[in-house]
């Protein structure tokens, strides 16, 4: 499969020891699919086992959360810590909360970390964590109890120079002041070891914006350099309505777009007027179903049932902020009939690989999450810096520090790209200068 026998080796190794886990599978074919262009320039990635040790996680962390309900009965959830790969700083990434969260999920989403960390450009490793435990229907002090006993086990683990975790699906605000609060207690220390913290106990500012504005900043980029164009007059789709979801609509209409549509697990809406994300984010502040709470208000408004639906909607750029997996072949070719020229990821993997390859195949420009919304973990990285420095940025500074972080990933992407001579390639630029900077490190570091 394969030019490269060497990599027909490693995924065979990892489908083998890895059976069951198809999103981490995934993640890894993606990966290898753009080591097919360097391994062979350089015997030193298979002389020193590069990829071997990649793919293998250096620690798993898994245990048991047993918490109380508001009813008294005792709960139990699985809870999970990935510490993937520290070869260029301590571990960080994400906690998910969902009912879907398992071993495969957490091992993709770390690795996608490793390669997405280090084009920020910052000293991250990749990690990722979580639990299978449902925010969902919850009352706050049940989360609360919930996070609590989940930081009782995993803060022996962290530390700001060993693993920084953060927010992700499910995993908000609410989460990382419970969760940092019970960290604090157990540790005697505020070094500020999750990130994602409210502004008034060491939070970053332009945090909670990070992932969507950065997002769209990469967008500008894409627009500029392969239509020399911008956002003006675009319309755009936007799948899901949660943090990513959100600020990418705050952003692309501050720079001149029309947000046409957005959805989440009940569906979609679609209104030729633009969507009022400002009462979305309203409704999701308070957990509301968008469905049921932006029609009555906005009793007018086209609406479907089936998210994925929301793929069928005229527009320019699409943006999917949801999830993994949810826009495939057949969607990316409802994308290609209506005139979609931009697709870019502000989800993990929202878009299954065949559609990635239909886009590539199909003229429309794709950018990968590893990429386009690392904005997220950079503002992270800068909060990290701000808590070791005792000190905190303005709004506009941090956003500055943002664009800039998001124009350099893309031309290091766009540059690398070109150099293997598939220009319109993000994924390939992405995987490529995302791990050269990572093998650079572990063959420093020795076999360790
Ligand atoms: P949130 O929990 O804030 O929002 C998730 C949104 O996606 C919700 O609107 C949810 O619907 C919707 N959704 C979830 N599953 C599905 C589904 N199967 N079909 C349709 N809609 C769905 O999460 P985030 O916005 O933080 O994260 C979204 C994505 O972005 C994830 O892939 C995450 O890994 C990624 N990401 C997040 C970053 C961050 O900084 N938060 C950084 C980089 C990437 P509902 O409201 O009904 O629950
Ligand atoms: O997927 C991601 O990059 C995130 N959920 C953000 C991670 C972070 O450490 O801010």
């Amino acid at each position: 499969m394969y030019k490269n026998e060497y990599l027909n080796r490693i995924y065979a190794s990892v489908k083998e020891k890895n059976p069951e886990q198809k999103e981490f599978i995934n993640a890894v074919k993606e990966f290898l699919d753009s080591m097919d262009y360097i391994v062979g320039l350089d015997p030193d990635i298979e002389k020193y086992s590069i990829l071997e040790r990649i793919v293998v996680p250096e620690r798993i962390l898994q245990f048991r959360i047993s918490w109380l309900d508001d009813n008294g009965k005792v709960q139990v959830n699985n809870g999970y810590r990935v510490q993937f790969n520290s070869a260029i700083g301590p571990y960080k990434g994400g906690m998910r909360f969902d009912p879907t969260v398992n071993l495969s999920i957490l091992k993709f989403l770390g690795f996608e970390q490793i390669f997405k960390n280090s084009l920020t450009g910052l000293p991250m490793g990749g990690g990722k964590g979580g639990s299978d435990f449902d925010p969902k229907g919850k009352s706050d002090n049940e989360v609360m109890r919930f996070c609590q006993a989940f930081m009782a086990e995993l803060y022996h683990f962290l530390g700001p120079d060993t693993d920084v975790p953060a927010g992700d699906l499910g995993f908000g605000a609410r989460e990382a002041g419970y969760m940092y609060g019970m960290y604090k207690k157990l540790n005697k220390e505020s070094s500020g070891v999750l990130t994602g913290k409210g502004l008034s106990y060491g939070g970053s500012k332009t945090r909670t914006e990070a992932t969507g504005y950065g997002l769209c900043y990469f967008v500008e980029e894409m627009l500029k350099t392969y239509y020399n164009d911008t956002f003006k007059g675009k319309r755009v789709v936007i799948s899901g309505s949660g943090n990513v979801a959100e600020y990418a609509a705050v952003k692309a209409t501050e720079l001149g777009a029309k947000v046409v549509a957005m959805s989440d697990r009940k569906g979609y809406i679609y209104s030729e007027d633009g969507i009022d994300f400002n009462y979305v984010i309203e409704i999701k502040s308070n957990r509301g179903s968008l469905i049921d709470e932006y029609l009555k208000k906005y009793p007018n408004t086209k609406h479907g049932s089936n998210p994925h639906d929301i793929w069928k909607i005229k527009c320019d750029i699409a943006l999917p902020c949801a999830t993994q997996n949810e826009l495939n072949l057949e969607d990316a070719k409802e994308l290609k009939k209506n005139g979609c020229k931009i697709v870019s990821e502000g989800a993990n993997m929202p878009c299954e690989l065949d559609a990635v390859k239909y886009f590539s195949e199909n003229d429309i420009i794709f950018s990968p999450g590893k990429a386009s919304n690392a904005g997220g973990v950079a503002v992270s990285g800068l909060e990290m810096s701000q808590n070791a420095m005792h000190l905190s940025w303005t709004f506009e500074e941090v956003d500055e520090k943002l664009k800039e972080i998001m124009q350099n990933i893309f031309k290091s992407c766009f540059e690398t790209a070109v150099k293997y001579g598939e220009p319109k390639n993000l994924s390939l630029g992405a995987n490529i200068a995302g791990f050269l900077k990572v093998y650079d490190a572990m063959k420093a570091q020795g076999v360790i």
